[in-house]
């Protein structure tokens, strides 16, 4: 290694965390462990070159190496995915919804989106978000007594406010998205549907979520999350949407570049291609298989401590757990088992009383502990460790040191 001689301070602090990652357990559902071969192109010579433009079509030259890395990356999308069009140049997932916002609408046009205090994403409409300043937002939300998305609320706000894009997609919404459901609903007025999977990538990918493929016109993606590639984002077009729009993917090409964006981090490209390729394998339906089994074991043992989750339960990667009937806050409760070495967020939940920096809930999922090979029987010991730590703080120390014990027997990948 060569990094200790030139940055001993930089390389001291990487050295710490990734002894924070060895002992501790994450659990924040948005993350997950990259493979070495994804970081190996993260850190290699294709970091050094602009690229601006595409594939045979560049502002730039010597780029021969780079125009065949980024055709892979994109056929490899197109395969796993069964999409017509890919664009691999998004630097993360929020420029890439950017991108499909300024190739599809014009400043004051109507989208909609869920809400980001039930589940949604900054991006899809919320309030201090570009996407709520520059176009006019109307937002749908879940059910009160099931937290379940409310499709008919949805469907009624569709006719009266006609939006030209509607999003789905979530990053706190534990169940199964009806894309049929959202389909007929967004067709009824000739809307746009763009389908934003970047918490549930690599569960499409492992075919245990339905893919929004035969029913959206536009996917937008990350690529570190489930699908458990290196910090990217990606912007698929489907067969419906070419249907609707012949110049779909003109336009998202050139919302990108050069409408938003500049050269593009061609090392990132490289690394998805390589996470697209570990994501085909059989391997990675076991893992994705996995992630749901572990999540599923994981919300009912923590039901049987009393924890009141939100929906009652998942279909998916991630849990949402309210605390209120356990008299500590989100912000209390990511702090101790914080403390204890299970790295969960604090996260609003469906019609919260409280403010979302002090919100009432915390958010945890099981990608990354998936990738380190825990199974139903670690799940059962981390809900106990939860209801331990939430029970009584003074459980902390004791605690951590047990999931170091854990830790040890399932090293990180690679
Ligand atoms: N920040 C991501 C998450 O944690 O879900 C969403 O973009």
């Amino acid at each position: 290694m060569n990094l200790p001689k030139v940055d001993s301070q930089i390389a001291g602090l990487i050295g710490k965390e990734k002894e924070r990652q060895e002992t501790t357990l994450e659990m924040i559902p948005s993350e997950n462990h990259s493979s070495l071969a994804v970081r190996e192109a993260l850190g290699s010579i294709l970091t050094d070159k602009y690229a601006e433009g595409y594939p045979g079509k560049r502002y730039y030259a010597g780029l021969e190496y780079y125009d065949q890395i980024e055709n892979i990356c994109k056929e490899r999308a197109r395969m796993l995915f069964g999409v017509e069009h890919v664009n691999v140049q998004p630097y993360s997932g929020s420029p890439a919804n950017q991108a499909v916002y300024f190739a599809l609408l014009k400043p004051g046009d109507t989208t909609m989106g869920m809400s980001l205090p039930h589940g949604g994403h900054l991006t899809h409409g919320w309030k201090v978000n570009f996407s709520a300043k520059y176009y006019k937002s109307v937002q749908y939300g879940v059910k009160e007594d099931n937290h379940l998305i409310d499709y008919e609320e949805m469907a009624g706000l569709v006719r009266e406010h006609q939006p030209k894009l509607i999003w789905v997609g979530a990053t706190a919404y534990p169940r199964i998205f009806d894309w049929e459901r959202f389909t007929k609903i967004a067709d009824s007025i000739g809307a746009y549907l763009a389908a934003d999977i970047a918490h549930i990538a690599g569960l499409v990918a492992g075919e245990v979520h339905p893919s929004p493929v035969p029913f959206v016109h536009i996917i937008t993606t990350t690529t570190h999350k489930t699908l458990r590639g290196p910090r990217g984002g990606m912007i698929m077009i489907t067969k419906k949407g070419i249907e609707k729009d012949v110049e779909l993917p003109q336009k998202i090409d050139r919302a990108i570049f050069p409408g938003l964006q500049g050269g593009p981090h061609e090392n990132s490209i490289a690394a998805i291609a390589i996470c697209l390729k570990e994501a085909s394998t059989l391997d990675f339906k076991h893992y994705a298989r996995q992630v749901v089994v572990n999540a599923r074991v994981l919300a009912e043992e923590l039901l049987r401590y009393g924890f009141r989750l939100i929906s009652g339960g998942t279909d998916n990667h991630l849990i949402l757990i309210d605390l209120r009937n356990k008299g500590v806050s989100g912000a209390e409760a990511q702090d101790r088992l914080e403390r204890a070495g299970i790295t969960v967020n604090k996260n609003s939940i469906p019609f919260d009383p409280a403010p979302p920096f002090k919100p009432s809930g915390i958010r945890l999922g099981t990608p990354a502990i998936t990738s380190r090979g825990m199974k139903e029987e670690e799940m059962k010991q981390i809900a106990s460790w939860i209801n331990d730590v939430i029970a009584d703080e003074n459980n902390c120390e004791k605690v951590r040191e047990e999931v170091k014990e854990m830790c040890k027997k399932f090293p990180l990948p690679n």
